[in-house]
């Protein structure tokens, strides 16, 4: 059931601020979904806990998609939500080590990635068994610093690092083949040290089947290719460029609501 109920908490929060990255978290709940249902060791109680796992959202602009879901596993209140963008929030528009459960400032695309390297290389100097899990944006992969961060770690044979790769072919403002290509990706990964992996990034049940399985080989970062949809769950948001950013009217969000309740079983069927 969760992945109708965080999209409709995402549409309904994002309505009521009148800002925020729409088809940008519809294209990554499900991952969030997965990994902190299933994958991270990390809880509200213990937030500095040396051990925990660290998750750093590279693609800071789906902050709602974020906030969403640390809300959810009781990082701090679900009322809060309602504050989004509003004087005097934690909950701005991308996300800061002020909220819960938030490792690491991001937003300006090409940065986490690197965070992620220098924690998860730590991890390793202090013999921490902790894992580290970026997620990033594929137009975010434009950003020369991925590559670099990329080659520290394989270098430093990083096999506690697990990139994931939001890839729904779309960044702000068209296709990123048009933009800015990226194919052969799965084969320029591979070739910068990382063992790789694919995946339907809106099949809950694939997602915890790869991501249970890190690291992919030994010495080696992981990086799991997670094919998606830009919108997903709504008709009209679905691949669409204009909804990277775009606030839905209040008959766009009835008719949205009423989809993702249509599309509920299709939607739980993934659930985990
Ligand atoms: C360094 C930097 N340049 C530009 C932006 C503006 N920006 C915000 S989102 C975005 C597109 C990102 O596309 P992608 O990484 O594919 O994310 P998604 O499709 O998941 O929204 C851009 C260019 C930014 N946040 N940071
Ligand atoms: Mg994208």
């Amino acid at each position: 059931m969760k992945s109708v109920a965080y999209r409709r908490s995402i549409l309904e929060i994002i309505v009521r601020a009148g800002a925020g990255h729409t088809g940008s978290d519809l294209s990554c709940i499900d991952i969030l979904n997965v990994l902190y249902d299933r994958i991270l060791r990390v809880t509200p109680e213990r937030p500095d806990d040396p051990d925990r796992d660290r998750y750093i959202q590279s693609k800071g602009h789906a902050a709602e998609a974020l906030y969403v879901v640390l809300a959810d596993r009781g990082f701090f209140p679900a009322a809060e939500l309602g504050t989004l963008y509003q004087e005097g929030t934690r909950l701005l528009g991308h996300p800061t080590r002020q909220v819960p459960g938030v490792e690491h400032n991001t937003g300006a695309l090409g940065h986490g990635l690197s965070v992620a390297v220098g924690l998860a290389l730590a991890a390793k100097l202090s013999g921490r068994p902790y894992r580290v899990f970026a997620l990033l944006g594929d137009g975010e992969l434009a950003e020369g610093s991925i590559w670099e961060a990329s080659l520290a770690a394989a270098h430093h044979r990083l096999d506690n690092l697990v990139a994931i790769v939001d890839r729904n072919t779309l960044q702000i403002s068209g296709c990123t083949e048009v933009v800015c290509a990226l194919e052969p990706l799965e084969a320029k990964f591979a070739a910068f040290g990382y063992a790789v992996r694919s995946v339907n990034g809106h099949d809950l049940a694939a997602l915890e089947g790869a991501l249970s399985a890190v690291p992919f080989a030994s010495g080696r970062p992981s990086l799991l290719l997670a094919r998606t949809t830009k919108g997903r769950g709504v008709s009209f948001m679905e691949g669409a460029p204009s909804w990277h950013h775009h606030v839905p009217s209040a008959a766009e969000l009835a008719l949205a609501l009423a989809e993702l309740d249509d599309a509920a079983t299709q939607l739980c069927t993934e659930a985990p």
